[in-house]
């Protein structure tokens, strides 16, 4: 109830030795530069580049009087990676996860400046998620995209009164079913009110039953219209809290639709349906990891004329906002937990699993009120052709299932790639698939590249037969510009065949009900001797520019 967003200029400077808590840092520092906040650190300022390691921000707030008798809570939509948050000097509490929100009760002052300050710490180590390596140095990630650091999503403040809304939960159908969660905290509300609304006029308002721990209604409202494909259908959910008078007030954009699978299939509003579209990334220059909404009007522009209907959030949850559009434009997405690179030694460290279980709650917590959310991914690429990888997943499945038994579950896996059975794909309900035969190897030769992966993928169907089988990635790099007849790698001539030859190659096989191109867009990436500066194998360039592959997908992509 009631925002102040606190987004803008704020004060930073790094702390190398990670000496600023002992040096009073938390009561305001010297600043070395003023950023952007939401935005990562690492472009604003090219010597920040590399930086990895611990930083500190800080800003000064008022607040006016008139909230003086409300309670104050500070939200961070993401810091990556780990947080520390001080206000006035008073330590309020941390966070561990880049990609999932927090929210802190701040015992803000009304007759003076705050003064907020947070340190930020993205040092990789074998236990961070995503995991890496080393402390220092880009040779640390296990994963292929830049590290970049910082709070780069909003930060605002709001406000309630003494009962507040912890946590609310939609589900709905094509058909017109409505069922609403309401958890509440503090004060015993004295009543708690869900109304409906279209286009600001009040359909549908109840007042909820408790039960068990929660408040709860479940209708059938005819009428509704379904949320469907480029049909963002949206209908605004309120929710208000009383205890005297108005305690808290939230809403959500809620759609009505019905995601299932059922044997191969997967089914949209009861139609049968198969997913068209890319893996993407959350990167754009100078704002790092942090997408700006043109940005994201834009992807979903270049995704809509491509003929996509859907994306993965390949590696991480996305951001409210880029989710928020998704909801509006009508997109179906795969929610990614940013569970990538996960190792042999992962399986068995409880805590690991622990901390993973906690990020995933998270996550379906922020977002599992989207219709855009069609499936959860909880991992990308484990090495889940280990016998330890079995027991792991299947926690990570049963925790899903256990938040959230409305949606399918998936996982992609690579094994196959490297001649290696996986030991868990049996534990979800769809399997996902990547391919890079005729770019990692077969080198240059889509001809051997096919047949492998059309064998793989029979192999792969016959084990799992009775599942759907999408693919999350394939791809090859092409350097904008860069052309040869006949096709060379690197080329968008090569890019452009291997995408097209492969779409065929999936569009022949029913079973497969899914492709995602890897990538839309390209995007940074550690520097090494097998990127150049960036992974080229978006169909656009990073500022959003078509390659020659853009055209071919388009046109494969109105077929499939
Ligand atoms: C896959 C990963 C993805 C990489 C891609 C690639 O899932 O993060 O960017 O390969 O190599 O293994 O381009």
């Amino acid at each position: 109830m009631g925002l102040l967003p606190l987004n803008g200029f704020w004060d930073f400077k790094i702390d190398p030795e990670d000496r600023g808590e002992d040096e009073g840092f938390p009561e305001g520092f010297e600043r070395d530069y003023v950023l952007a906040v939401p935005a990562s650190w690492n472009e604003q300022v090219p010597s920040l580049m590399n930086y990895m390691g611990v930083a500190w921000y800080a800003r000064r707030f008022r607040i006016p009087e008139r909230f003086d008798s409300l309670r104050a809570w500070l939200v961070f939509n993401g810091v990556n990676y780990r947080a520390r948050v001080w206000l006035n000097g008073h330590l309020l509490g941390e966070h561990e996860g880049g990609f999932t929100s927090f929210r802190l009760e701040a015992p803000v002052e009304y007759e003076s400046e705050n003064l907020l300050v947070v340190k930020v710490d993205n040092r990789l180590a074998p236990d961070t998620i995503p995991p890496g390596r080393g402390l220092h140095g880009f040779e640390g990630p296990y994963f292929d995209f830049f590290h970049y650091g910082g709070i780069h999503r909003p930060v605002h403040l709001e406000f309630t009164g003494n009962s507040w809304v912890e946590e609310l939960s939609v589900n709905t159908s094509f058909r017109g079913d409505l069922r609403i969660k309401v958890y509440t905290r503090g004060r015993e509300p004295e009543r708690v009110v869900a109304r409906l609304l279209d286009e600001g006029k009040v359909i549908y308002v109840k007042e909820l039953e408790k039960s068990g721990g929660f408040y709860s209604a479940e209708e059938l409202l005819r009428g509704v219209e379904p949320w469907d494909i480029y049909r963002g259908r949206l209908y605004r959910l309120e929710v208000d809290v009383y205890s005297e008078e108005l305690s808290d007030s939230v809403y959500e954009d809620i759609g009505f639709r019905t995601f299932e699978v059922e044997g191969e299939k997967l089914l949209l509003n009861g139609r049968e349906i198969r997913l068209r579209g890319f893996g993407r990334h959350q990167d754009f220059p100078v704002f790092g990891r942090y997408l700006p909404e043109p940005v994201i009007v834009r992807d979903y522009a270049m995704m809509k004329r491509l003929n996509a209907n859907s994306f993965r959030t390949s590696h991480y949850p996305y951001s409210g906002e880029d989710l928020d559009y998704a909801d509006m434009m009508g997109f179906l997405v795969i929610l990614e937990a940013p569970l990538v690179g996960l190792r042999r030694e992962h399986f068995t460290n409880r805590d690991f699993l622990e901390k993973c279980k906690r990020v995933i709650r998270e996550m379906i917590r922020d977002h599992r009120n989207r219709p855009s959310v069609v499936m959860y991914s909880i991992a990308n690429e484990p090495q889940s052709w280990f016998d330890e990888a079995r027991p792991f997943m299947e926690e990570l499945v049963r925790t899903v299932r256990e938040l959230d038994p409305t949606r399918p579950i998936t996982y992609t896996s690579h094994a196959h790639m490297l001649g290696r059975r996986d030991k868990a794909l049996d534990l979800v309900d769809v399997v996902s698939l990547h391919f890079y035969y005729g770019w990692y190897s077969f080198h240059g030769d889509l001809d051997q590249a096919l047949k492998r992966a059309e064998r793989d993928l029979e192999d792969i169907h016959r084990a799992y037969s009775g599942k759907p089988i999408i693919v999350t990635e394939f791809g090859a790099g092409a350097v904008a510009g860069l052309h040869s007849d006949p096709p060379e790698m690197w080329t968008e001539e090569y890019q452009a065949d291997f995408l097209s030859r492969y779409t065929d190659l999936f569009a022949s096989k029913d079973y497969v009900k899914g492709v995602h191109v890897w990538n839309l867009v390209d995007f940074k990436t550690p520097q090494s001797h097998w990127r150049i500066v960036l992974n080229r194998k978006g169909v656009l360039t990073r500022t959003r520019q078509p390659k020659m592959a853009a055209r071919v997908v388009a046109e494969k992509f109105k077929k499939f």
